[in-house]
């Protein structure tokens, strides 16, 4: 174990690029950034505890909550992926979950530029049913969304522990380097080119991004990224907010948010003080039914 005098984290496995959020400022090392920068992403254990995870959990679920407005990801092999998606933070407690410093100020220190929010989901892997992901980096369908640059990063936040068996992120070490593939259909699915996927593969490291619930993976735009079906008996839940810096807002009106103010940040205890708030209104959520997008509360 190593100890970072400059971020009160412990780096753990340098080659998982882990790191341990102790509760206080999440401050952002030179190692951190370096990291993102060399291989697309980092890992901070613990960056939800798990009273801030049954906030979360509870405000997510119920009558007319968010998971009321659902959808399905068909993974093209019979299983699908539960996802809502918004695209304001909103008031309740997953937009105050989202600008807490310990994601948008470390996204902003991650990308170095300010940022925005693009867009979160709640992606619902049930046990036994959850879909899989091909392999697609997320700028892949970004970019087609307006934005000329990739500067731009998902926290993905698991709500559950999450490995091997019911469907945990693999990301390939490196890949954001590549810059963007091309992407078409896959399975079913708009996915990057196989051909090349496959020459990457075996070149750079695949990683399976196993976490604790309340963990978190901060990875670029262009990492390269897949997930098998859940075939377990456990759900794998995980929140994924994703922040667009301010001077990419895309240049037309597509579907997810455009650049209008600065992100108001929160402590990052706000969750705890907050508590369960599930008031949607200014959310923007964004369903998809027969191929077409319908906004709610926007
Ligand atoms: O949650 C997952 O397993 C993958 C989600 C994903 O890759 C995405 O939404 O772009």
């Amino acid at each position: 174990m190593q100890f970072d005098q400059n971020t009160c984290i412990l780096s753990t496995m340098p080659g998982l690029n882990e790191y341990y959020y102790d509760g206080q400022e999440l401050v952002v090392s030179d190692q951190m950034k370096q990291d993102f920068k060399q291989d697309g992403f980092i890992i901070v254990r613990n960056l939800l505890s798990q009273q801030e995870l049954a906030i979360v959990e509870e405000a997510v679920n119920g009558p007319e909550s968010l998971t009321s407005f659902a959808y399905g990801h068909d993974d093209g092999e019979g299983r699908l992926a539960k996802m809502c998606l918004w695209n304001n933070p909103g008031n309740d407690t997953t937009g105050v979950l989202s600008r807490t410093r310990k994601l948008a100020n470390t996204s902003k220190e991650l990308l170095g530029a300010d940022v925005y929010h693009y867009h979160s989901k709640l992606m619902m892997k049930e046990a036994k049913t959850g879909g899989k992901f091909v392999w697609h980096q997320d700028y892949g369908y970004w970019y087609n969304f307006a934005c000329l640059y990739p500067d731009m990063l998902t926290v993905f936040i698991a709500m559950d522990k999450t490995d091997q068996e019911n469907g945990c992120l693999q990301i390939l070490r490196g890949s954001h380097r590549c810059g963007r593939l091309d992407h078409g259909v896959v399975a079913g699915q708009n996915g990057a080119d196989l051909k090349r996927v496959a020459a990457l593969e075996a070149v750079l490291d695949t990683v399976f991004v196993e976490l604790n619930a309340g963990d978190a993976l901060f990875f670029h735009s262009n990492l390269l990224h897949t997930s098998s079906a859940n075939v377990s008996q456990r759900r794998r839940w995980a929140i994924l907010s994703c922040y667009n810096t301010t001077h990419n807002s895309p240049h037309e009106k597509i579907i997810h948010a455009h650049y209008e103010e600065p992100l108001r940040l929160l402590d990052n205890d706000a969750v705890l003080k907050t508590g369960v708030n599930r008031d949607l209104n200014g959310k923007d959520i964004v369903v998809k039914t027969d191929g077409n997008y319908v906004h709610y509360f926007s």
